[in-house]
């Protein structure tokens, strides 16, 4: 990712100036949010599949940005006190406590917005096809929408309440604990977007239906790997200096893989996803190289 992340960098800051219209205090939340140190996987994944399918950087930087203001809206917006409640984020004070809970949610509210005006302007400035735009622009909503990472949130919110009776004529669900339903929740919560990476990266090289098909399955095993390794980093983490091998997500309640199926077990999950995510990208030969390094990243990564 060396050799990419300063293209992101340098387009994530040309995309977060915003025109006389944006209150200064907005302006700089909003750059705060997006500027801050995070890993950038989800843009450097649409310019590797645009390469492993023949496609050029340039023309998928739109849909790169866009990607990553959709997540830092969903971080901002998961870090409020309603939802996890946290104070830190990417190793700095969270938005809403930098700043104020309402900025933190209108970050929120224009990076949605803005993140679809980049990936169109990209597609003005480099005359790219209006059907390929288009399409983007549809996995990106659907991605970001009520059956994906929004319908994950949900799911995940709801799974943490303790059980009580039957409300609005739904009965409380006892399928609520299940590995299955922990799959389902991280395939929209995280899975959702780094599908989408993929798939925006192949509409913009213009990839045939069977390499789009071997990055959605590459896709769908990375997005759910990166997740248990996710829990078993928080599984070690925080509490480890008292002796408790369990970690916030843990301790508030929330369903993990390391909680489920223990911590050997949550591993050698990760690791037959991250093999089997590998072998879907094999077809793409040489071209697919920094895919497959993402794949032992996502297993080797400690934060
Ligand atoms: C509020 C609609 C809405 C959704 C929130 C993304 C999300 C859904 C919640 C974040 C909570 C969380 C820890 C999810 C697990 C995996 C994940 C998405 C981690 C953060 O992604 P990284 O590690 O973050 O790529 P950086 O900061 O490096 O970009």
């Amino acid at each position: 990712m060396d050799d990419l992340r300063p293209l992101i960098e340098d387009a994530l800051e040309k995309a977060c100036q915003f025109g006389d219209g944006c209150p200064p205090r907005l302006g700089l939340a909003i750059r705060y949010a997006v500027l801050a140190p995070g890993k950038r996987l989800r843009p450097a994944m649409v310019l590797m599949a645009a390469e492993a399918c023949g496609g050029q950087f340039a023309d998928a930087m739109g849909a790169a940005v866009a990607i990553e203001m959709i997540h830092a809206y969903s971080l901002v917006h998961d870090d409020l006190p309603a939802m996890d409640d946290d104070d830190l984020r990417r190793g700095r004070p969270t938005v809403h406590v930098e700043f104020d809970e309402p900025t933190a949610i209108l970050v929120g509210d224009a990076l949605q917005a803005e993140a679809f005006a980049q990936l169109c302007s990209n597609s003005i400035s480099r005359n790219i096809a209006p059907a390929k735009t288009a399409e983007a622009v549809h996995v990106l909503a659907r991605a970001a929408g009520a059956a994906h990472l929004v319908g994950g949130q949900f799911d995940d919110l709801a799974a943490e309440q303790p059980p009580k009776p039957a409300e609005n004529g739904l009965p409380n669900d006892p399928t609520l604990r299940t590995l299955t339903h922990l799959e389902s929740i991280h395939r929209r919560k995280t899975g959702a977007l780094f599908s989408a990476s993929l798939e925006l990266g192949a509409i913009f090289a213009g990839a045939i239906p069977k390499s789009r098909l071997a990055l959605s399955n590459y896709a769908s095993d990375l997005g759910l790997a990166f997740q248990v390794v996710d829990d078993m980093l928080d599984w070690t983490s925080n509490n480890e200096t008292l002796g408790k091998r369990v970690g916030k997500d843990a301790a508030k309640g929330k369903l993990t893989y390391p909680g489920l199926m223990g911590i050997d077990g949550a591993r050698a999950k990760a690791q037959q996803l991250v093999q089997s995510a590998r072998e879907h990208v094999a077809v793409f030969g040489e071209s697919a190289w920094r895919l497959t390094r993402l794949a032992d990243f996502v297993l080797q990564r400690t934060h």
